[in-house]
């Protein structure tokens, strides 16, 4: 397999061992799943998080390049918003532009001002929301959200209702309310787990309940208070939601949504869902999110993180050496991301000799010391990042190490 051969991935983890057959059938294989990335709407609640226009303007442009499918801002945020908002909508970009409001007309006007075809308008369905966010019954934030789509739809807009909070609110509400909604030409609608409540089998419940309900689309956003925002949104996919919100490094509020790395990546690799994006450049728009938050990708992010390639153990570099699907599932190249070895006290005979013999020194006394006076030592002395100079030396010495055995 060619290393960045994302078309042949989901078929070469299938090769590679037995995982697959546990994970059984599922039924996103093949179905085709709509990203909506929300790092400049829901992103910048993050504590911290914040960019100007011209940051605004190069993640839109990088995102839609990427290839997500819809890309969320709040234009009713500030004037700042306002404009980048509109700036987003002249660049003419592929990826649909929403602007996220309040389920007000006063939002959508500004929504109507920055030319977007579509708008979406969250109200809370929870009672705990109506009580004590928004003091107004059942019955009034009902009418208030159709009074809003209808003024939406009367401009000519495309919506999308999101019902926050619908993971804490009462299902047979929830239910009803989105049978309103359909009924007024919603185009969408999200069920987002707003405080992270929901397990993975909550999420698919809530997504199947409005599913059963109504046609219209639906759009899954998981909170990560838990942990489990990645896999609620999965299963809230399962289950028959359509599109998934996700944010470069995972930000939002609090600690943040679903990451796009990871959603698109597990999607693909082990779901073999259909989603559309240019995965090789999911550690350049991690690093492009950092670099302007100058919020650190953890290096202990799956895939895009530092720490996501780099092998230690002695066993673990020698196994790497000789076959990196040893103990790697995804190709680093195929994420852009590259493969790293530590060198330092747990390095053992196999890592020893391939560095020795970086150096021209091949000999097994200078690789018995070099390896007792790393564990002397007892501390990562150094780490080496793989170039594709050095993948391809590694290539040749593969060769020679699985011919030794
Ligand atoms: C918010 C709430 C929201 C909306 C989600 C959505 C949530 O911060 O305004 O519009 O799909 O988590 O409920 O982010
Ligand atoms: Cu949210």
């Amino acid at each position: 397999m060619e290393d960045d051969n994302i078309e042949k991935l989901g078929e070469d983890v299938e090769r590679v061992g037995f995982g697959p057959r546990y994970n059984g059938k599922n039924s996103l294989k093949g179905r085709k799943i709509k990203i909506l990335d929300s790092t400049l709407r829901e992103g910048e609640q993050f504590p911290g998080c914040s960019f100007t226009n011209s940051q605004r303007v190069q993640i839109a442009w990088t995102l839609d390049f990427l290839g997500v499918d819809a890309i969320e801002i709040s234009p009713i945020i500030s004037r700042q918003h306002m404009e980048a908002c509109k700036k987003i909508v002249q660049a003419g970009l592929n990826a649909t532009i929403v602007a996220h409001g309040r389920a007000l007309r006063k939002d959508l006007d500004q929504a109507l001002e920055c030319g977007v075809s579509f708008a979406a308008m969250y109200h809370s369905v929870s009672d705990i929301h109506l009580k004590y966010k928004l003091r107004v019954s059942r019955e009034e934030a009902l009418s208030r959200t159709l009074d809003a789509v209808d003024y939406a739809k009367a401009h000519g807009l495309q919506v999308r209702v999101t019902l926050e909070d619908a993971s804490r609110a009462d299902p047979q509400y929830v239910v009803a309310f989105a049978k309103e909604l359909e009924r007024a030409h919603v185009d969408r609608i999200s069920l987002p787990d707003t405080v992270g409540v929901m397990t993975p089998s909550g999420m698919y419940s809530l997504i199947k309940r409005v599913k059963d309900g109504v046609k219209v689309p639906l759009d899954v956003h998981c909170h990560n208070d838990m942990g489990l925002a990645l896999a609620n949104s999965i299963a809230g996919l399962e289950a028959g939601a359509e599109q998934v919100h996700v944010t470069a490094n995972g930000l939002g509020e609090r600690v943040g949504i679903a990451d796009l790395a990871q959603t698109s990546l597990v999607l693909r690799v082990l779901y073999n869902a259909d989603v559309n994006i240019r995965f090789n450049m999911l550690f350049e728009i991690a690093r492009l999110v950092e670099e302007y938050t100058s919020i650190p990708v953890p290096k202990s992010a799956p895939l895009v993180g530092g720490n996501a390639y780099k092998h230690k153990a002695g066993t673990h570099v020698a196994a790497v050496l000789r076959n990196p699907k040893t103990y790697e599932l995804v190709p680093p190249k195929v994420v852009g991301n590259r493969r790293r070895l530590v060198f330092g006290g747990l390095l053992g005979k196999t890592g020893a000799e391939f560095l020795l013999k970086m150096f021209g020194i091949e000999a097994e006394t200078e690789t018995k010391k070099l390896v007792s006076g790393l564990k002397d030592l007892g501390i990562d002395l150094f780490e080496l990042e793989l170039t594709e100079e050095m993948e391809e030396l590694l290539k040749k010495e593969q060769d020679v190490l699985n011919k030794v055995g």
